[in-house]
C-alpha cells in the first residue's frame, strides 16, 4: 500500500481540528453554565483540587504517543482559558459594565448633567477652613458659571495629627455659602454613620481614594438618593475599582461617578501617576461617567493645564481641581492648590480648547 500524500494527511488534520474545535467550544458552553452556577452559589472560580483532578485522571488514561506531562500542559491551558472565559462573562454582568447596560449613564446634579457631552468642572477648596474662605471661592465660581462647589469637612490625613477638617461645621458653611451662590456641594464622608446626618448639607457625597475598599461605606453609599463621587484607591487597579462601584450600584444607587486621581508609581517628580489610560478604559467598559481629579494627581499646580486637556482628550466627563484664596496659607495641601486667578486663567484655557464648561 502506497504511503499517503502530504495532501492526504493534512486534510485528514484538518478533520481532526474540526473536531477539537467542536469539542472545545461544547466544553466551553458547559464551563459558563458552570461559571454561572458558581456565581450564583458565591463559588469560586478557580478550582485547582478540580483541575488536578482532572490532570490525574487524564494522564492515567493518557494512550500515548504525547508524554504525560505534554498531555497536562495541553489541559492545563484549557482550564486557564476556561477560567478567563468564565470571568470574562462574569465581567460583562455586571451593573457597571457597558457590556450589560449600553447607554451612558447621565448623573444629574442641579442643573448641571455629568455624563452628557459637555464637561463639568469641580472646584473648591481642600479643606473647608471658614465661611470667608469658602465664600471667595463659591462667588468665583459663580462668576465663571459653574456650579459644583467641592469642599472637604471630614479630611482622611495620613497622620493623625494633621488638620482633621471641620466636620459637621465645615459642611454647615459648605450648606450655607452654596445656597447664597446657587452652588451645589460636593464633600467626602469617611463613615458610613455620619452618611445620614450628612445628606441634608450635600449634593454629591464623594468616597475619598482611601476608602475606595471600605465596604460599609459603599454599601451605605448605595442606600441613599444622592449621587456618589467615588474616588480611585491609591494602588487599586482599574477591576478593583469597577467592583468598588458595583458594590454601590448593587445596593441600589446608579448615580456613580468614577474619579481617577492619580495612583502610586515608583514616580517622585508627582504626587501621584495620573493614570490618563484609566479615562478611555473606564468609558468603554463602564457607562459611568468618568473625573479626572488634577489636583491629587499632580500634587504641583504647574501642571494642571496640560493634565485637564488630556483629561478631557481622553474622554473624562468631568474634572475636578482644588481653589483656595490664599493656598500658601492652607490648613492641607497647600503646595497643589491654585488661588482664584490662576484657577480662571485655567478655566478659559479649557474652554477655549474644548467650548463649554459646566
Ligand atoms: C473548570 C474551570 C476552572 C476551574 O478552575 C476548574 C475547572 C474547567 O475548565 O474544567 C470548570 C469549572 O469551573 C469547574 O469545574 O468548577
Amino acid at each position: 500500500t502506497a504511503e499517503r500524500t502530504l495532501q492526504a494527511l493534512r486534510k485528514e488534520l484538518d478533520e481532526i481540528n474540526a473536531e477539537i474545535l467542536r469539542w472545545l467550544s461544547r466544553r466551553a458552553e458547559v464551563v459558563l453554565e458552570i461559571g454561572r452556577l458558581k456565581l450564583r452559589q458565591g463559588i469560586n472560580r478557580f478550582d485547582p483540587v478540580r483541575e488536578k483532578e482532572m490532570l490525574d485522571r487524564l494522564a492515567a488514561m493518557n494512550p500515548g504517543p504525547f508524554d504525560d506531562t505534554t498531555i497536562r500542559h495541553i489541559f492545563k491551558t484549557i482550564f486557564a482559558a476556561s477560567l478567563q472565559l468564565q470571568k470574562k462573562e462574569e465581567e460583562a454582568s455586571l451593573l457597571v459594565s457597558r457590556k450589560r447596560h449600553p447607554e451612558d449613564t447621565v448623573v444629574e446634579v442641579g442643573p448641571v448633567r455629568i455624563g452628557a457631552g459637555v464637561p463639568a468642572v469641580v472646584a473648591g477648596p481642600c479643606s473647608v477652613e471658614s465661611y470667608e474662605q469658602t465664600r471667595a471661592v463659591a462667588e468665583a465660581l459663580r462668576e465663571e458659571g459653574l456650579t459644583l462647589l467641592r469642599g472637604g469637612a471630614f479630611k482622611p490625613r495620613t497622620s493623625p495629627y494633621d488638620f482633621q477638617g471641620l466636620g459637621f461645621d465645615g459642611l454647615k458653611i459648605l450648606r450655607e455659602v452654596a445656597d447664597e451662590f446657587g452652588l451645589k456641594v460636593v464633600s467626602e464622608i469617611l463613615a458610613p454613620e455620619d452618611l445620614e446626618m450628612a445628606l441634608p448639607y450635600i449634593d454629591v457625597v464623594q468616597i475619598g481614594a482611601r476608602n475606595m475598599q471600605n465596604f460599609a461605606l459603599l454599601k451605605a453609599a448605595g442606600h441613599i438618593d444622592r449621587p456618589v463621587l467615588l474616588k480611585r484607591g491609591l494602588s487599586a487597579t482599574i477591576e478593583e475599582f469597577k467592583y468598588a462601584a458595583e458594590y454601590i450600584l448593587a445596593h441600589g444607587n446608579p448615580n456613580v461617578i468614577l474619579c481617577e486621581r492619580g495612583i502610586r508609581t515608583f514616580e517622585r517628580a508627582t504626587r501621584n501617576t495620573l493614570d490618563i489610560s484609566a479615562v478611555p478604559i473606564l468609558k468603554a467598559e463602564t457607562h459611568l461617567p468618568v473625573c479626572v481629579d488634577v489636583t491629587h494627581a499632580a500634587g504641583r499646580r504647574d501642571i494642571l493645564l496640560p493634565l485637564a486637556k488630556a483629561a478631557l482628550a481622553a474622554g473624562a466627563d468631568a474634572l475636578m481641581i482644588e481653589v483656595h484664596p490664599q493656598p500658601e496659607v492652607a490648613l492641607s495641601d497647600a503646595q497643589q492648590q491654585v488661588n482664584i486667578p490662576e484657577f480662571r486663567a485655567w478655566l478659559g484655557e479649557i474652554r477655549r480648547m474644548f467650548g463649554a464648561v459646566v
